[in-house]
């Protein structure tokens, strides 16, 4: 553990960074220069834990996870990392004595934004867990150079600019230059056949690019372990062609220095969503070779061979981005330590798991075997010997089952299908809640299901709740704690102990007002980034997440234009107050989620503008959506919109971090909400919108015609017009067409309209709710109880008894 500071030792050590690095005196040295002082302070504490568990972690008999992921979506470390280690307060009296406020430095930190969305956080909410529960396990990524976009609303259009997160961010990375890999790309393949007639297969005239690993440390709430998260990032062996630099070619002369560069430029900027691209396929093998060269590098050093290695490491492939460690690891293997396939492939095997993300068709990477081919000629011909094999064994499962056969084969029409080869490779499978688990071993790979029943499992997601909850919103967890002790901080579970106090009159109050508070708080914010004056009686009703047409931010928004077309139409009508917030980023290149977020602004502007609307309704569209801001929104939530079309969230995580926070779950039975249903009952949530099975029946029937269902329904007729006329003078033909004639495909096919009589029924339920204060208290504090099974420690425990055999490093000592 680590050790307790006072404040005046903290001030001699800041005191020193600021002379040392900076030639400054804490009276002449800027807010930043401050900042970079205090997490050196703090880096260099968490060094020290990390050095003190080094011989433990390298212990091969002691088995560690690598969690491979192409996303990591940390936010902010700073005021984490301080509450991780107990010292929150003795920094802050440190930092006193100069006349600075800690929060002002919480403000100044940028997020390291180095994911999209809920994959990418899953995987840092994981490796804080990880590190909390005292489990070696280490995250291996890219480090980017730019994390995902910085959106701005111009004229009610998001426009993307670049997310230059290290100008402060890498005050959190230490660069372990010594440990850098060399990684090969393209070239061929030659036969060379030695004098025992054995033949080798030899890469030449490849292209080099070094990896040099940048890492984070990262802490776990009051433990004794400092994990690392491993980011690579590209350079080139060769940083200028003198010859040509001597030839006045100066461009040229730099160029593959640029090349090897643009590895690790920019994060892909697609949620869910495949992208066939070979810088993709790039940036995957890049981070995927220079991992596993370092895996197995060290395994070596503390073990004779590497068939034990699967003894040392567990390998995760958190969605099938980084897929390609399997035929990686084979090569090394078999090229570098010359074994035979069989006994390879036993030990990959044994090695790695996969947890799939998504059912969604375009989702699944695929890659034109030509292109894997020509960049990755070794790696291509180990995927289409896995393929050979893997075709024997289904031609013997499944004789007479062409369709499933070739449904289920690795390379297939001239693609190379990743989720397939994950599959095959893993000894384990997992989906992410309940329901998803069920639709991969039912639908997706049914077939894989059948011949090996015992591969699949289900881990449902889970967050780490003490940022949400003890960092984000510390009034609430310090009236947690003053009615069921510090124990909830440790183990989430202890959160069911408010139900004792579901009918105290006075606990039910300070809830309210906390969450009052709360809601000022972000009103402010609302008001300085938005110029939009909200009330903050009014419910604030909270959309958060990516932009996407599945989880159906249209559907909200039809609400709310239903809303506004009543008012317009009968301006006397009685109406609770209400504030519709939404944050959202598009893929730069998805037009239909870019019209989707040009139409929430445009509304937000027409509501503004109306005064016989503009006190009972209000959309407030909050730019740039990301983790730092997410710590503000959730706190300040009441209802918690969880809209998807059943069948296709995977999971969702937001929904969780606000019912942690006291908001109510608006949702269908989606995803992790069904959970949330089951952890809290009916009378705890506002359930809409069809089954996963009557979704089903209607793809299968075909005949779902949202052209009918808007004439017989004058008040979805009404909405279909009002965004054909114009939106504070914008009209959104493209919306209604692709509702009601279609547009690349099927018309409505998140059945939208189908779902939208259901949805604002259960709109109207809210508003009852929330009229009965007690009520809706209830139901709030029922929530924070229910959401214990929601811990991050949770689901890591559950992967690591089940999935990835480790245990806590003290526990086996
Ligand atoms: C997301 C899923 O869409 C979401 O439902 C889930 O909660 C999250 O992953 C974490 O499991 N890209 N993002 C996701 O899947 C993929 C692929």
């Amino acid at each position: 553990m680590i050790e307790k500071f006072l404040a005046k030792e903290l001030i001699e050590r800041i005191e020193g960074k600021l002379q040392r690095n900076f030639g400054r005196e804490p009276e002449d040295a800027t807010k930043q220069q401050i900042f970079r002082a205090v997490c050196l302070v703090i880096r260099d504490m968490m060094s020290e834990l990390w050095l003190e568990n080094q011989e433990i972690l390298n212990d091969p008999v002691k088995k560690q996870v690598i969690y491979l992921s192409m996303e990591f979506l940390p936010g902010a470390s700073l005021r984490n990392n301080l509450f991780n280690l107990g010292l929150s307060e003795a920094f802050q009296e440190a930092l006193a004595a100069y006349g600075q406020n800690i929060e002002e430095l919480y403000e100044l930190e940028p997020d390291a934004g180095l994911g999209n969305g809920g994959l990418g956080r899953l995987a840092s909410c994981y490796l804080d867990a990880v590190s909390s529960l005292e489990m070696a396990g280490h995250g291996m990524s890219i480090c980017y150079e730019y994390g995902i976009f910085k959106q701005k609303i111009q004229d009610g259009n998001q426009v993307e600019t670049a997310d230059d997160w290290l100008s402060l961010g890498d005050i959190w990375l230490i660069e372990k230059e010594d440990e850098k890999e060399e990684v090969h790309f393209g070239g061929k393949l030659e036969e060379v056949w030695d004098d025992t007639g054995k033949m080798k297969l030899i890469h030449r005239d490849y292209t080099t690019v070094i990896a040099i690993p940048k890492d984070m440390l990262i802490t776990g709430f009051d433990s004794r372990v400092v994990n690392t998260l491993r980011l690579w990032q590209s350079t080139s062996p060769i940083s200028i062609d003198m010859g040509l630099f001597a030839k006045g070619e100066y461009l040229k002369s730099m160029e593959e220095k640029h090349k090897a560069e643009v590895i690790s430029k920019i994060l892909y900027p697609e949620d869910a969503h495949e992208e066939g691209k070979m810088l993709r396929i790039n940036q995957q093998y890049f981070f995927i070779s220079a991992s596993m060269h370092t895996l197995v590098k060290n395994h070596l050093k503390v073990s004779e061979n590497l068939d034990d290695f699967h003894h040392h490491y567990a390998v995760h492939i958190n969605d099938t981005h980084p897929t390609m460690a399997i035929p990686e690891l084979m090569r090394i293997f078999m090229d570098e330590y010359d074994y035979e396939w069989e006994s390879a492939w036993d030990i990959v095997t044994k090695t790695i798991s996969y947890t799939n993300h998504t059912v969604m068709p375009e989702a699944l990477e695929q890659w034109p075997e030509n292109l894997f081919a020509k960049l990755l000629p070794r790696l291509h011909s180990i995927v289409k010997e896995i393929d050979r094999r893997q075709n024997a064994n289904l031609l013997k499962a499944f004789p007479d089952e062409e369709a499933l056969r070739n449904e289920m084969a690795i390379i297939h029409n001239g693609k190379l299908r990743m989720a397939n080869l994950c599959v095959t490779a893993s000894h384990t499978v997992n989906g992410v809640s309940a329901l998803h688990s069920t639709i991969l071993r039912e639908k997706l790979f049914h077939g894989f299901y059948r011949m090996t029943p015992d591969k699949f499992t289900n881990v449902t997601n889970g967050i780490a709740y003490r940022r949400w909850l003890c960092q984000a919103n510390p009034k609430l967890s310090e009236l947690i704690e003053e009615l069921c002790g510090p124990g909830f901080k440790k183990d989430a579970s202890e959160l069911a102990g408010l139900l004792a106090y579901q009918d105290d009159a006075s606990v039910l109050e300070r809830l309210r007002s906390i969450k009052k508070e709360n809601k000022l708080i972000l009103a402010e914010y609302i008001k300085n980034h938005n110029n939009i004056i909200v009330n903050p009686d009014s419910i604030f009703d909270v959309q958060v997440k990516r932009l996407h047409e599945y989880k159906r931010q249209l559907l909200n928004l039809f609400h709310i234009m239903d809303l506004y077309n009543q008012l317009r139409e009968n301006p006397q009508m009685e109406m609770q107050p209400r504030t519709f917030i939404f944050g959202a980023k598009a893929a730069a290149g998805y037009y239909m989620a870019k019209q989707i977020i040009r139409l929430a602004c445009q509304l937000s502007a027409q509501l503004e503008k109306d005064p016989a609307v503009r006190d009972r309704i209000k959309l407030v569209f909050l730019e740039n959506y990301s983790v730092s801001l997410s710590e503000m929104i959730m706190p300040a939530a009441e209802v918690s919109e969880q809209i998807s079309l059943a069948g296709k969230e995977a999971s969702g995580t937001g929904n969780m971090k606000l019912m942690l926070n006291g908001a109510i779950t608006l949702g269908t039975m989606d995803g992790a909400n069904v959970e949330i249903y089951e952890a809290v009952g009916r009378e705890n949530m506002f359930l809409f919108g069809m089954q996963v099975e009557e979704v089903d029946q209607m793809n299968q029937e075909g005949l779902y015609s949202p052209w009918c269902y808007s004439q017989g329904n004058a008040n979805i007729a009404n909405i279909l017009e009002l965004m054909s006329k114009g939106i504070n003078d914008v009209s959104f033909m493209d919306i209604v067409n692709s509702l009601t004639t279609g547009f690349n495909g099927a018309s409505d096919p998140y059945y939208v309209i189908a779902d939208f009589e259901s949805y604002k029924q259960a709109q109207k339920n809210v508003t009852a709710a929330y009229q009965d204060i007690n009520r809706w208290q209830k139901m709030s504090l029922a929530n924070i109880a229910g959401a214990g099974i929601f811990s991050a420690d949770r689901s890591v425990k559950e992967y690591a008894e089940r999935i990835w055999g480790i245990d806590s490093i003290y526990d086996i000592l």
